[in-house]
């Protein structure tokens, strides 16, 4: 079994500081915030960013001061997010690619999100995995329902998305697929041949999710992004602390936690 891929999401779009206190907002805040994380035992940061007052853009000028930011400090894998906030229009959330991340998320069908849509059109969808394609950008094949795991095969099928595919089960948003052991292990069989995958679970399904995938093989995304809870009711005090949690529980079960390198290498993003 590969050693295990923890992605720190330490943002997101809709958690604010009301929320929780601690949520990075300024570029130099998400850095200090990517590099706690990387110490903890992340490899990948999956990357939001925010105008000053808190508020989620996808501004590649923000994006790109907060990547050299995160860069200085440490060589973690950075994966932009396309998904950005629910309204956002296309080109404003593919923008960021043009910066050449090493992965970006590529959500790959729309789904309701609590009370919006989250609206990924086939058009939209097959665009931003050409677009990924045309910089040398990995995605990250975001999925919150099953159907989204067939329409990333199809792609495949036509070059359009390259193997080995690597997906994000998100799990847990009120809309999408609920966070159930069966139902992880419903999308898991679903994938195709030496296809990578980390589970997202959303609020309280983010531990128990990330558990049974440190059994399966797979990876874990943990971050305020998902869940802003240490325990119920009791918040974390950090991304870092979350994602601490997790690597301490992967050791103790036996798998050893990738290095951003070793994390590149089992992404096929190096040899
Ligand atoms: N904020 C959500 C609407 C992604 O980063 O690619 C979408 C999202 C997914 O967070
Ligand atoms: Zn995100």
């Amino acid at each position: 079994m590969d050693k295990l891929i923890i992605t720190a999401a330490m943002i997101g779009a809709e958690v604010t500081r009301q929320d929780h206190p601690g949520i990075p907002v300024t570029p130099e805040e998400i850095a200090e915030a990517a590099y706690e994380c990387y110490n903890a035992g992340a490899s990948i940061i999956h990357l939001h960013v925010r105008k000053p007052d808190g508020t989620p853009t996808q501004d590649v000028a923000i994006f790109k001061v907060a990547m050299g930011l995160i860069k200085e400090k440490c060589n973690v894998i950075v994966q932009v997010s396309t998904g950005g906030a629910v309204g956002m229009s296309p080109e404003e959330r593919i923008a960021p690619v043009q910066l050449r991340p090493e992965m970006a998320t590529l959500t790959a069908g729309s789904v309701n999100f609590g009370e919006d849509v989250f609206l990924n059109s086939p058009q939209d969808v097959e665009l931003f995995a050409l677009m990924m394609k045309e910089y040398g950008v990995k995605p990250e094949i975001e999925i919150f329902d099953t159907g989204m795991i067939a329409t990333a095969i199809r792609l495949a099928k036509r070059d359009i998305l390259l193997s080995p595919l690597h997906f994000d089960m998100v799990m847990g948003v009120p809309g999408g697929i609920p966070g159930t052991p069966r139902n992880l292990l419903n999308l898991v069989e679903s994938l195709p041949e030496k296809a990578t995958w980390t589970v997202a679970g959303i609020g309280r399904t983010e531990l128990p999710l990330g558990v049974i995938a440190i059994i399966l093989g797979g990876h874990v995304r943990v971050g305020f992004e998902d869940n802003i809870y240490y325990s119920r009711g009791v918040l974390a005090d950090s991304n870092a602390q979350l994602v601490a949690r997790i690597a301490r529980m992967s050791r103790e079960m036996g798998r050893e936690v990738a290095s951003p390198d070793e994390a590149r290498k089992i992404l096929g993003i190096t040899e």
